[in-house]
């Protein structure tokens, strides 16, 4: 009764933990209520599943103790039992892994095709390794749960002397090192060819910075020199919380902008860094992920290959977005990092960067001596800056709040 008592305080905890997450989380891409209950529901009928055993355990310990003071011999061939659990497990096993296989199995295609040209090949990789690892598995435990059956303790047999034998020494090292070396080779071409491929001088990479932060990306394109400045963070000051360079002449006529916005089949080449802790830039669709490392830059190029609207219809799913997300757990508002990935024809995405607000600002001119601009010379650029500062102050305000609340 006590286990018992333990096993619902438990329970009732960590449900009452998980409805105050999900009140605390304002945007919620996945609604993760129903998984929670069941994987509880499984953990509570686990628990009074080993407690069953327990107790069918104690009552059969008290009968073969019974049986012992009596003087009768033993009740229960244990060595038997054992092997017969072994042979079960197998097969009970083997058919969960044709469970897996068939039930999430299907989640493979559900994710979608690679939405980018190196995509395929990732997940060409990621079939071979699925594929191999799977035989391998199946036949290795199918040799491991027969052999303790088949070789189970009996009296009338005796075990045969077997110390060592070269040859299958040999066989177990060699083939399992010639499989890896296979696999670790074609991974490591397949990283080779996405990360290091001739430039085409006809169709050079759009450039684009993306910073991370807790817990925030920062997206900066460049102007018309299809330059990003350069970053320094001791340039770092309430109005220029990226710290970018405008002695560099290549930050001069860098947007910042509110999503990511790819012209379809041009490479796009990401500059990732990070201001506070690692985050992982990751995009599933384009099979896209780096880490955003403090203190250095690292790279990501790709080409996207469906535009948002292809995809829409492609999947018959009028509501289809692409996504950015942090994959590197970075902190409580982890779950929260995310963007919007859209990919438009060049026009479209021409027309889109057009409207997109200017880093620099007039503060930001007086900050660094440049020659202040007329506010009515540019209207559309004095506005939209005002706006997406009062933007970022809302969301960090958000940030905020929500920390408040874990409090
Ligand atoms: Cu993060």
């Amino acid at each position: 009764m006590a286990a018992l008592a333990v096993i619902f305080t438990v329970f009732s905890s960590a449900n009452a933990f998980a409805q105050e997450a999900a009140a605390a989380a304002t945007a919620k891409p996945v609604d993760m209520g129903p998984i929670h209950k069941s994987a509880l529901f499984y953990v509570l009928l686990f628990l009074l599943l080993c407690l069953f055993i327990a107790i069918v355990g104690k009552a059969l310990k008290v009968y073969e103790l019974t049986r012992e003071t009596q003087g009768k011999p033993e009740g229960i061939n244990w060595d038997t039992v054992n092997a017969i659990i072994f042979a079960l497990f197998l097969v009970v096993g083997l058919y969960g892994v044709y469970w897996e296989y068939s039930v999430h199995g299907s989640m493979i295609s559900h994710m979608q095709e690679a939405a980018s040209e190196h995509g395929k090949r990732i997940d060409e990789m990621f079939k071979l390794t699925l594929i191999i690892t799977t035989i391998v598995f199946i036949l290795t435990h199918i040799v491991l749960f027969v052999f303790a059956y088949i070789y189970r303790y009996s009296a009338k047999r005796k075990a045969y002397y077997y110390p060592h034998n070269n040859t299958i020494e040999k066989i177990w090292t060699i083939v399992p090192a010639l499989v890896l070396t296979l696999l670790v080779l074609k991974g490591f071409l397949t990283w080779r060819s996405i990360f290091y491929k001739a430039e085409d001088p006809n169709n050079r990479p759009l450039n684009i910075e993306v910073v991370s932060s807790q817990f925030l990306w920062d997206i900066r394109y460049p102007g018309a020199d299809a330059i990003v400045g350069k970053r320094n963070y001791k340039l770092t000051t309430a109005i220029n919380g990226l710290g970018i360079d405008f002695n560099d002449k290549n930050s001069l006529d860098d947007l910042l902008a509110d999503e990511i916005v790819l012209p379809v089949n041009k490479p796009v080449r990401f500059t990732l860094a990070s201001k506070d802790v690692i985050h992982s830039f990751y995009m599933p669709h384009f099979r896209v992920q780096l880490n955003t490392v403090p203190g250095m830059q690292t790279y990501f190029e790709f080409t996207p290959t469906v535009t948002t609207e292809e995809m829409r219809t492609k999947l018959n799913d009028p509501k289809f977005n692409y996504i950015l997300l942090c994959a590197k757990i970075c902190g409580a508002n982890h779950f929260n990092m995310q963007k919007n990935v859209r990919v438009v024809s060049e026009a479209e995405y021409k027309e889109w960067l057009s409207q997109q607000a200017p880093y620099l600002t007039n503060d930001l001119r007086k900050a660094f001596n440049l020659p202040v601009v007329a506010e009515e010379a540019a209207p559309a650029a004095t506005e939209a800056p005002a706006d997406t500062t009062a933007t970022a102050a809302k969301v960090e305000l958000d940030v905020k709040n929500q920390l408040a609340l874990k409090k």
